[in-house]
């Protein structure tokens, strides 16, 4: 069997995850510019490491030269979400773009059949074409989405996992159980005060929406209006903001947009 030049093989692996955390987060930015709560947290990825490729391979009695076939998380990548909720919303988002930048291939539904050792998180398996120099490849990546709380404990579990090399002693084990469902009724416990939750997150985001319009309205104005009338307008913004009044701040965007006008048609 040939020699595996690792570097060249993984490299559309990496170009995979490096595209597919760029389109994932972008959901997140697209949801927050128009004020809305992102079901996406966070977003993660990573090649897995050749010594873990080489493992599972030899776990799975794969050979080698079809390790490449028959894995499907080389590329993987990591989608954080606060509320259970959210899993849902993004697992319809990934199945709404199948068939068109990528295919679901597998689900693995991780958090309705939690695994034995505790584990929750819902896995989708799909097939994401990328362009490289010489064409078309299709690369399989695994996609696992968790809350924070599941996170939490699948990251602990997994480097207890690698220091003891998969066998976790049995005591270890039950407390990590218990742990799996101390976590769990967190997420529980967080879905009844979600709406709280949302109510807050809207707010904080109005309010750094509305900042980001003010700050861009003034910074219109340098082009028309007199140095002393912008020191007039900043001043006032820093008043405001310390006010922490978003009423007065939206009526001050306001009164900025009516001098935008006015001073338009003063100069044109
Ligand atoms: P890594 O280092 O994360 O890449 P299996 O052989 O059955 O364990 P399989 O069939 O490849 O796994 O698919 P499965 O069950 O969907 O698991 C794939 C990945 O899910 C794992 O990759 C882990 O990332 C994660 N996972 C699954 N079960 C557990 C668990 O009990 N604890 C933790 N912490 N993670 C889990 P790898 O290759 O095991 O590891």
């Amino acid at each position: 069997m040939e020699v595996i030049n690792w570097k060249e093989v993984l490299l559309p692996y990496e170009q995979a995850v490096d595209e597919l955390i760029v389109k994932f987060k972008n959901i997140k930015k697209e949801y927050e510019m128009k004020g809305l709560h992102s079901p996406i947290e966070m977003v993660d990825g990573r090649v897995k490491a050749i010594a873990s490729i080489i493992g599972k391979a030899n776990k799975r009695n794969i050979p080698l030269d079809k390790v490449f076939d028959k894995l499907e998380d080389i590329s993987g990548v990591r989608i954080i979400c606060r509320f259970v909720e959210d899993i849902d919303k993004v697992v319809s988002l990934i199945r709404e773009r199948s068939g068109k930048d990528m295919e679901v291939l597998e689900e693995e539904d991780y958090i309705t059949n939690t695994k034995k050792s505790g584990y929750r998180s819902y896995h989708i398996t799909i097939n994401y074409p990328i362009i490289r120099v010489d064409g078309k490849m299709n690369i399989k990546a695994e996609v696992q989405i968790r809350t924070l709380a599941m996170n939490f404990w699948a990251t602990i579990e997994h480097s207890l996992r690698y220091k003891y090399n998969g066998k976790i002693p049995d005591d270890l084990k039950n407390r990590l159980q218990v742990c799996a469902e101390a976590a769990f009724m967190l997420d529980n416990e967080m879905t009844t005060i979600r709406d709280e939750l949302l109510e807050a997150q809207k707010i904080i985001q109005t309010k750094k929406n509305l900042v980001d319009e003010i700050l861009n309205n003034i910074h219109n104005l340098y082009f028309y209006a007199k140095v002393e009338k912008m020191n007039e307008f900043n001043q006032k913004f820093i008043e405001l903001y310390q006010e922490d009044n978003v009423d007065k701040l939206f009526e001050f965007n306001k009164q900025l947009e009516v001098m935008a006008q006015l001073y338009k048609v003063k100069y044109v």
